[in-house]
């Protein structure tokens, strides 16, 4: 077991204002700069960041403008004593991207893509991290016969090729997710992204981020999808959250549905030494539509919580013991270990 200190990263769209398909908002809209403050008296680390989070109205800005923006964020977020841990291109919110960002049907949006992302980059490097998160929201399909999947691959890695040339220093976290808002979409688990940054010219800049939910979504086990992306050297970033089974992507608070899955995701990281080399532990959780400002960060704050709670669930495992039981073949016992460890 490790002793480290593990950091904790959130993102302002962590704090959101209750609004769902069929309801409008239910807290008052808070800017960036009060969430910031927010973060850092709850004592978190590190801060992520879409693109326009750091540079609202980016389209309509020129590059000096947005970098000289994103500078200026950086600032506000370490004077408050936090770090930048990434930038994430938001390619889901402009009519650009209806038909999907790098895996368009039209040229033009694809070129948009692209733009956005070395704007993105810029805008990272402004900041002060390496690190670009790409979840492709809308690089999938709906209807299977729009579009090819081997010439979106293709795309895929034009874009991410494009990416790794403008800036050697950058390195891409792809945070696969098998759907929503797609139905089906190209990079939907960690396997799949890992064997596609095999498809780019750089494949040891293309790494991965593992979302709990996501894993859930699409019917595999979050700790083994990080292990996976561990033993490849390619956890760049975990989202940790839940999910309750395969309905909409719910992000509720970190372990708040699977206690025990729960445990060994923070057992994979820790045993695996994530955070040792300057990763964050991202919280990608939600709070409820019920939930009122007052308790506007509780959902973060109680997942860190329950995260160090497991830590030293974790830690405090009797190892030696569950080895003898492996060595035994006896896995009811282990089963039972693990489940009064937990209550215990
Ligand atoms: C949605 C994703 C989303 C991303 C974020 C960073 O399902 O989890 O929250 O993590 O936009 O790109
Ligand atoms: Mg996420």
């Amino acid at each position: 077991m490790s002793d480290t200190e593990y950091r904790f990263s959130i993102g302002p769209w962590n704090v959101s204002e209750g609004r769902d398909p069929y309801g409008p908002e239910t807290r008052p809209v808070k800017d960036v700069a009060w969430k910031i403050e927010r973060f850092a008296e709850a004592g978190f680390d590190a801060v992520m960041f879409h693109d326009d989070d750091a540079v609202p109205d980016i389209d309509e800005k020129t590059s000096a403008q947005v970098i000289a923006e994103a500078t200026a964020m950086r600032r506000r977020v370490e004077d408050a004593g936090m770090t930048v841990e990434m930038v994430a291109p938001r390619l889901w919110f402009s009519p650009m991207t209806v038909d999907g960002a790098y895996t368009s049907n039209d040229p033009a949006a694809r070129r948009y893509a692209i733009d956005r992302a070395l704007q993105a980059i810029d805008i990272a490097d402004a900041m002060g991290t390496d690190l670009i998160v790409w979840w492709l929201a809308r690089d999938g399909t709906y209807i299977r016969e729009s579009k090819s999947y081997g010439r979106s691959l293709e795309h895929l890695a034009e874009a991410a090729d494009r990416m790794l040339a403008y800036n050697p220093g950058i390195r891409i976290a792809i945070e696969p997710k098998p759907n929503e808002p797609v139905d089906v979409a190209y990079l939907p688990t960690i396997g799949h992204a890992l064997a596609f940054a095999h498809l780019t010219s750089d494949p040891a800049r293309v790494g991965g981020l593992v979302e709990t939910a996501h894993c859930v979504l699409a019917g595999l086990d979050p700790a083994d999808e990080m292990e996976f992306a561990l033993t490849a050297g390619k956890l760049w970033s975990v989202h940790l959250n839940d999910q309750n089974g395969l309905k909409f992507d719910q992000d509720k608070p970190f372990a708040s549905v699977n206690l025990r899955s729960a445990f060994d995701q923070v057992r994979v990281l820790e045993r695996h030494g994530y955070g040792a080399r300057g990763e964050c532990v991202g919280l990608d959780v939600h709070s409820f539509r019920t939930t009122g400002l007052e308790q506007g960060l509780d959902h973060l704050v109680n997942s860190r919580a329950t995260f160090l709670r497991l830590l030293e669930k974790v830690r405090s495992f009797d190892e030696g013991a569950a080895q003898s039981l492996i060595a035994a073949r006896d896995y009811q016992a282990l089963d039972q270990l693990v489940i009064e460890h937990l209550l215990g």
